[in-house]
């Protein structure tokens, strides 16, 4: 299984459509790619299958000339069946290990982490990344167990060495803060899917964590 570079889970979307007040889907994506994304992650909750799978081969189509990885959320069938990149799974879906076996080996795995009951877990599963959310509370998932704030993310930073990608009520004003916890990469789903410029939003995001992510392998090199 070939080790997935963790800049590719820098600045990661999360897909809403409800959140998107009519515009559609691809536009929404294709203003986020040029604004600068590293990925995709189309989440798509109440789709028929074969509405979800129609949806995942439009992007799939948009964003591989461009480079930028689609990761399925839950569904591994869809995953398989429209050469996603990557897939990401919760703790109520199929478990890890058993993906695994299904998938193609380079389809990489995320798992969402609410715990550090769960991150304990993850030790020794073939995973490639952990989801930890919410960090701070948000509207767009009420569904939540406790908030981990920029302490837990510190902790479940000091915990494992997988790469971290930080989700939950994350924005332009607190992104640093929360990269400097200890996050590897920041997802958001209302910062870009609601947003009235989704491009300039992306733009500056993934300046922020361009920004921090190179000053601190500059720290890492000099020492
Ligand atoms: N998992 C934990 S919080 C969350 C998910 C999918 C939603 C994050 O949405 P937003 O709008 O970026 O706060
Ligand atoms: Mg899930």
């Amino acid at each position: 299984m070939a080790r997935l570079d963790p800049d590719v889970l820098r600045f990661y979307m999360v897909t809403d459509q409800l959140l998107m007040r009519g515009q559609p889907l691809a536009d929404v994506v294709s203003a986020a790619v040029r604004g600068g994304v590293s990925c995709v992650q189309l989440r798509e909750k109440h789709l028929p299958g074969r509405e979800f799978l129609a949806q995942a081969l439009m992007l799939k189509r948009l964003l591989a000339p461009h480079h930028v990885p689609l990761i399925i959320n839950d569904r591994i069938d869809i995953a398989m069946a429209c050469g996603a990149d990557g897939v990401h799974l919760g703790q109520n879906d199929l478990p890890v290990s058993d993906a695994r076996k299904l998938l193609l080996p380079d389809i990489f795995i995320g798992w969402s982490v609410e715990s550090i009951e769960d991150v304990r877990q993850s030790t020794g599963l073939p995973l490639d990344y952990l989801g930890v959310g919410p960090i701070f509370a948000t509207a767009t998932k009420t569904d939540t167990k406790t908030d981990w704030g920029l302490s837990g993310l510190a902790r479940v930073r000091a915990a494992t060495a997988l790469p971290l990608v930080a989700i939950g009520g994350i924005h332009a004003g607190n992104a640093g803060d929360v990269l400097r916890a200890g996050a590897d990469g920041l997802a958001v789903v209302s910062a870009l899917c609601a947003a009235d410029d989704p491009q300039a939003a992306a733009s500056r995001f993934r300046s922020l964590c361009d920004e921090e992510i190179n000053a601190r392998r500059t720290w890492w090199r000099s020492r």
